[in-house]
C-alpha cells in the first residue's frame, strides 16, 4: 500500500500528501481549505447547516462516455459498446498526463468502503486525488477513513484509484478501468461519475467484472422496501437509465388515497446482490449517500429528497439565491434573481437555466426520512421483484411481467431508453441500454447476459421480473401516466403479483394487469388513457424485434442461446 502511494506520488509530484482519516475535525479543516481556494462556496449555515456549493468548469458537467475506457489485455473481453484500450497503452498515455499533474497541489489519500462493512458485500478502495471537492463528496457517498483501513487489515486486496483534475483539458481527459489489475485511472475531470471513483467506476464497472468471477451481481439499480397496510414489506430492485426517476422512485411517498402503503428507501443507484443460504437473492446499497439530479426535485416530486438535503449536503452547479440557499429548475418559489451555475447574475428572464440540467446534490443516506431500518443490514434485503424501465414515448406499456427469469433477462437485455443530460451527447434519442448498464459494463455484454442466466439457476426463489414505463405519451408531448407518487399504484400491483393476489392476463410480451387490477381510486384517469397505457401494438412490437436483432449484431459473438430463444419465442407469439 505505502509503496503504491509512493510510486504515484513520484509520478504526480504533489507538493503535499495527506492521509485522510474520515474524522469530523478533518472534515471541517478540508471544508475551510476548499472555501479558501474557491472550490466550495459556503451557503447559509442557519438555513441549511453544513451545506456548500461547488461550481465545476463549464465543460465538465457530465460523464464523458466517449472518453471512458475498459482496458483488458484482450479486446474481446470488453463490450463492443464501450471503448477499449490495451492496458500498456493506457498506462503510458495517462502516465504522461499524470506526470507532474499535481505540482502545487495536495494529493489526498482517501480510503473508503463500498458496500457494507464487515460483510460479504464489502470492497475497499483507496483513491488518490488532488480535488478536495472529490474527497468531501466521497466522505458522503461511501464509508470513508479509518474504518476502511480497519476493514482492509493486512490485506492487499483493494482497488487502486488514481485521480487528478489536471488541467481539465478536453484532449487530455480519460477515465480508464483496469479490471485485471483492480485499478482505475481518471484524469482531466472533476465531475461526479468521472471523478468519484467508488461510484460508477468501482461499484459498477470494476465490481461487475469481479461479480462475474465471484458469482454475484453488481447492478445499476435502486432498492426499496414496499410496506403494505398489513405491515408486510416486499423488497424491490429497479434498473433505470440515468435521469429516469430512480431517486424519486426510491424515495416515493404514496398518494393520500393509498392509506397504509409506505416505501422504505434502501438505495437509489447501485445494488450489489448475492444468493443467500436460503436460496433467495439478497441486495445491499453499495453507497452511503445519494448523488441525485437536482433539477425537477421538489416537495411535489420528491419530498423525502428535499428533507434529506436540508443539511450536510454539497450542491454542484445549482443556482445560488440571495439568501445563501440554493434553487434549481422545477423547485418551488422561482427566485426573482440569483447567481447562476456559472457564477453569473441571473433572473427568470435571462433566457437560460439557473442550474445546469445535470446539476446534483450529494447527501448522506442516513438523513433520508424514508431510509429503511434495514439499509445497513450486512446480509442485505431479500428481493422479491426486479424492475426494468426506461423512458419510452411509444411502444412499452405502463407495466408488464416476465413469464420467468430467463424471459426477464431477455426483457432487461433488450431494454431501451431516450437519452438524457447525465452523459454528453444528444438528448432524446432512443438507445438500447441493457439492464441500464450500457455505460457501466466492465466486461463483454453477451457474457454479462450469460451471467444473469447462470445466476438465475442458483437462485431457488427467483424474484419476479417486470418492465415499467412511466413516460408513454399520447403521441405528442403529454404523458399518459401522472408518474411520481402515483407510481405507487403500479408498485402495489407488482407487490400483489408477488404475493399471488393481483390478476393478470397473458399477452405476447408478458403478463399484464387485468382491467381493474391496478388501483386507480382517487386518481382521475380516463379509461381511454389506461387503454393506451396498456396497449400491446403487435405490429410495433414486431418492428421492435427487428431492432432488437440489429442490436444483437452490435454485441458481437457469444450471445447466449437462451436470449436468442426468447427473441424467437416473442416473434412467434406476436405472429400467432
Ligand atoms: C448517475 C448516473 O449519476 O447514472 O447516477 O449518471
Ligand atoms: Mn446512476
Amino acid at each position: 500500500m505505502k509503496k503504491w502511494v509512493e510510486e504515484m506520488q513520484l509520478l504526480c509530484k504533489p507538493d503535499k500528501l495527506e492521509w485522510l482519516d474520515g474524522s469530523e475535525t478533518e472534515k471541517q479543516r478540508l471544508i475551510k481549505e476548499a472555501v479558501k481556494k474557491g472550490e466550495l462556496v459556503e451557503l447559509n449555515q442557519k438555513k441549511i447547516p453544513g451545506c456548500y456549493l461547488h461550481r465545476s468548469a463549464p465543460n465538465d458537467v457530465s460523464r464523458t462516455e466517449n472518453l471512458t475506457f475498459i482496458c483488458t489485455s484482450r479486446k474481446e473481453d470488453t463490450t463492443p459498446l464501450a471503448n477499449w484500450m490495451a492496458p500498456k497503452e493506457a498506462y503510458k498515455k495517462l502516465g504522461e498526463i499524470f506526470e507532474g499533474a499535481m505540482k502545487g497541489r495536495t494529493m489526498y489519500v482517501v480510503p473508503f468502503i463500498m458496500g457494507i462493512p464487515k460483510s460479504k458485500f464489502s470492497k475497499v478502495c483507496v483513491q488518490l486525488t488532488d480535488s478536495v471537492y472529490v474527497a468531501l463528496n466521497i466522505r458522503i457517498l461511501a464509508r470513508m477513513g479509518k474504518i476502511a483501513w480497519k476493514e482492509l487489515g493486512k490485506s492487499n486486496n483493494f482497488t487502486r484509484g488514481l485521480h487528478s483534475v489536471a488541467d481539465l483539458n478536453e484532449n487530455r481527459k480519460f477515465i480508464c478501468h483496469f479490471p485485471e489489475d483492480n485499478a482505475i485511472w481518471s484524469v482531466g475531470s472533476g465531475y461526479g461519475g468521472n471523478a468519484l471513483l467508488g461510484k460508477k467506476c468501482l461499484a459498477l464497472r470494476i465490481a461487475s467484472h469481479q461479480a462475474r468471477k465471484e458469482g454475484w451481481m453488481a447492478e445499476h439499480m435502486m432498492l426499496i422496501g414496499v410496506e403494505s397496510p398489513e405491515g408486510k414489506i416486499t423488497y424491490i430492485a429497479g434498473a433505470f437509465p440515468s435521469q429516469c426517476g430512480k431517486t424519486n422512485l426510491a424515495m416515493l411517498k404514496p398518494p393520500e388515497s393509498m392509506k397504509g402503503w409506505r416505501v422504505w428507501t434502501v438505495g437509489d443507484d447501485i445494488a450489489w446482490m448475492r444468493v443467500g443460504s436460503d436460496g433467495r437473492l439478497y441486495a445491499v446499497n453499495a453507497e452511503a449517500g445519494f448523488f441525485g439530479v437536482a433539477p425537477g426535485t421538489s416537495y411535489k416530486t420528491n419530498p423525502n429528497a428535499m428533507e434529506t438535503l436540508k443539511k450536510n449536503s454539497i450542491f454542484t452547479n445549482v443556482l445560488l439565491k440571495e439568501d445563501g440557499t440554493v434553487w434549481w429548475e422545477g423547485m418551488d418559489g422561482v427566485p426573482s434573481k440569483g447567481t447562476d451555475w456559472q457564477g453569473n447574475p441571473w433572473t427568470p428572464d435571462s433566457g437560460k437555466p439557473g442550474a445546469q440540467p445535470n446539476s446534483r446534490f450529494t447527501a448522506p443516506a442516513s438523513q433520508c426520512p424514508s431510509i429503511s431500518p434495514e439499509w445497513e443490514n450486512p446480509k442485505g434485503v431479500p428481493i422479491s421483484a426486479i424492475l426494468f424501465g426506461g423512458r419510452r414515448a411509444k411502444l412499452a406499456p405502463l407495466v408488464y411481467e416476465a413469464f420467468n427469469w430467463q424471459h426477464g433477462t431477455f426483457i432487461g437485455a433488450t431494454m431501451a431508453s431516450e437519452t438524457t443530460a447525465a452523459a454528453t451527447g444528444q438528448v432524446g434519442i432512443v438507445r438500447r441500454d441493457p439492464m441500464a448498464m450500457l455505460p457501466f459494463f466492465g466486461y463483454r455484454t453477451t457474457n454479462y447476459f450469460r451471467h444473469w442466466i447462470e445466476m438465475g439457476k442458483k437462485i431457488r426463489t427467483q424474484p419476479k421480473i417486470f418492465h415499467v414505463n412511466w413516460f408513454k405519451t399520447d403521441g405528442g408531448q403529454t404523458f399518459l401516466w401522472p408518474g411520481f407518487r402515483e407510481n405507487m399504484r403500479v408498485l402495489k400491483w407488482i407487490v400483489e403479483r408477488c404475493s399471488g393476489k393481483a390478476d393478470a392476463e397473458k399477452t405476447p410480451i408478458g403478463f399484464m394487469p387485468k382491467k381493474g387490477s391496478i388501483d386507480l381510486i382517487g386518481l382521475e384517469m380516463p379509461d381511454s388513457a389506461m387503454k393506451k397505457l396498456l396497449l400491446v401494438d403487435k405490429n410495433a412490437w414486431l418492428q421492435e424485434t427487428i431492432e432488437q436483432e440489429e442490436f444483437f449484431k452490435e454485441l458481437g459473438s457469444g450471445m447466449p442461446k437462451e436470449i436468442l430463444e426468447e427473441h424467437a419465442a416473442l416473434k412467434r407469439r406476436l405472429k400467432g
